[in-house]
């Protein structure tokens, strides 16, 4: 039985999605970040990021969303391109770019929007035009083809599901209108059975939903921690 570490944050929710989509057992470990158990002795064994999420099958421990996509895909077969050099290269690219840029930059930018105490210009911009860049290069490359590989939902799909859904929350109410075939995409997953078990996940645990002093110590340490 797979162990799966998890909130109900963007990058935790990627792999929810992939683990009903396989149909793979596994038990989900509520780790509440807004409480502080990320940076727990025994959550750090798995995940020295302190961070979610993370999976633990037998005797294989894996961190990093994408990783743990890959990972899965690689176990069960399922949702991955045939293995061609060619289209390995594909799915290793893209997964990548998710990785890197999507979920990095249009985290800032709701960092920046949502988080920060205070409204800085150049860091709101900086990140905005990021995330918005990053989801039109995947808006064009949905308007040539169904799926980020081409005909077939794969575990690319899913990364950019994880991040997509939060469009609005990194850009504005109104940006959804700049990324229809994004949005096409993210639609079509959100309406698929195994998304909606994904998200209904959050609920099978009491979350803190709160973001109070114990969650921005928890989450925001460099707010204690001058660097620079
Ligand atoms: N590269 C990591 C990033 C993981 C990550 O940033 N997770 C967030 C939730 S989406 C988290 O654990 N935040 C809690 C914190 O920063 O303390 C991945 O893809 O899994």
């Amino acid at each position: 039985m797979i162990k799966f570490y998890y909130s109900g944050a963007p990058n935790p929710m990627k792999v929810a999605l992939m683990l009903e989509e396989t149909g793979l057992a596994y038990e989900p470990i509520p780790v509440d970040t807004r409480k502080g158990d990320q940076h727990k002795p025994e959550y750090l064994a798995i995940n020295p990021n302190a961070k979610v999420p993370a999976i633990v099958d037998g005797d294989a421990v894996v961190f990093d969303s994408n990783a743990i996509l890959l990972y899965l895909g690689e176990k069960t077969g399922k949702f991955m391109p045939a293995n061609t050099p060619k289209l390995r290269g594909e799915l290793l690219s893209w997964l990548m770019f998710v990785a890197s840029g999507v979920g990095p930059f249009s985290g800032q930018s709701i960092h920046f929007r949502q988080f920060a105490p205070e409204k800085i210009p150049y860091a709101l911009n900086r990140y905005a035009y990021e995330a918005q860049r990053h989801f039109a290069i995947l808006d064009a490359r949905l308007a040539k083809q169904k799926y980020m590989l081409g005909n077939t939902y794969t575990i690319v799909d899913m990364a950019v599901w994880g991040w997509c859904r939060l469009v609005p929350n990194a850009l504005g109410e109104q940006s959804w209108s700049k990324f229809p075939n994004l949005k096409r995409l993210v639609d079509e997953i959100s309406a698929r059975p195994a998304a909606q078990r994904a998200v209904a996940l959050r609920d099978k645990h009491k979350f803190k939903a709160e973001f109070d002093e114990e969650a921005r110590k928890a989450m925001f340490r460099h707010m204690d921690i001058k660097v620079a």
